[in-house]
């Protein structure tokens, strides 16, 4: 219900701006889905989505709306996605769908990113829920090993290959002090393909569902 809550806020918070020209950036994961099926009363009122996965390319286009490549639908106004965590500066840890290298492309090409998530996912510090990071399969066992260097208990994520074809390995126990500076240090690996740390970009409004309504934070 929290999450339904959210994802009708996302609606109220985009369709003011909506024309027969937008283009929407659209996330993965449970939430995006419930705003997904949100957007169908409304397909005609925009022209279509770029979805960050193939699981919500394929939920899109079952529910008639045209799903356009990135790189053909330049800037995108907005960017609507869900979380694992999210703290009071906006910044995130996503990937626990394993969509988070396309989720990274897509948000950083949106001009507001509009992150939808109940209230569990609201942390103090980034880092409780384990942070994934997409290798090239190749790198995995060198990428582990510099993650232990940095503090994490890395463990791969058994049978998962990624849209991309990679795999993924999620950082447990893992102190994330500064994610800004995280985050760069983790891109600096050797085989890293994407972190889930999005703080350098982080959210620009948050959707918050609680048992007492929806809370809207902008950064
Ligand atoms: O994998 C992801 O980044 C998803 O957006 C995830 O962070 C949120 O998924 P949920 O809405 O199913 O909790």
């Amino acid at each position: 219900a929290l999450k339904a809550a959210v994802a009708d806020a996302a609606v109220q918070e985009i369709s003011p701006w909506l024309d027969k020209n937008t283009v929407l950036g659209i996330g993965t994961g449970s939430t995006a889905n419930l705003f997904i099926d949100r957007l169908s009363p409304l397909r005609d009122r925009f022209r279509g989505a770029v979805a960050s996965s193939d699981a919500s390319a394929e939920r899109l286009k079952a529910l008639g709306i045209e799903v356009l490549t990135l790189n053909s639908a330049g800037i995108l106004p907005f960017y609507v996605d869900g979380a694992d965590e999210v703290n009071a500066a906006l910044q995130m840890i996503k990937g626990g769908g394993a969509a988070l290298t396309r989720e990274k492309i897509v948000a950083a090409c949106a001009e507001r990113f509009i992150c939808i998530a109940d209230g569990s996912k609201q942390v103090k510090r980034l880092g409780q829920f384990p942070l994934p990071v997409e290798v090239i399969p190749m790198a995995r066992s060198h990428v582990g090993r510099e993650l232990v260097k940095l503090g994490a208990e890395p463990v791969y994520r058994q049978g998962v290959i990624t849209d991309n074809g990679n795999q993924i390995i999620d950082c447990y126990d893992f102190t994330i002090d500064d994610p800004i500076e995280m985050e760069a240090r983790l891109n600096a690996i050797a085989g890293v393909v994407t972190n889930g740390l999005f703080a350098a970009r982080g959210a620009d409004v948050l959707l918050l569902g609680k048992e007492d309504g929806v809370a809207r934070t902008t950064r």
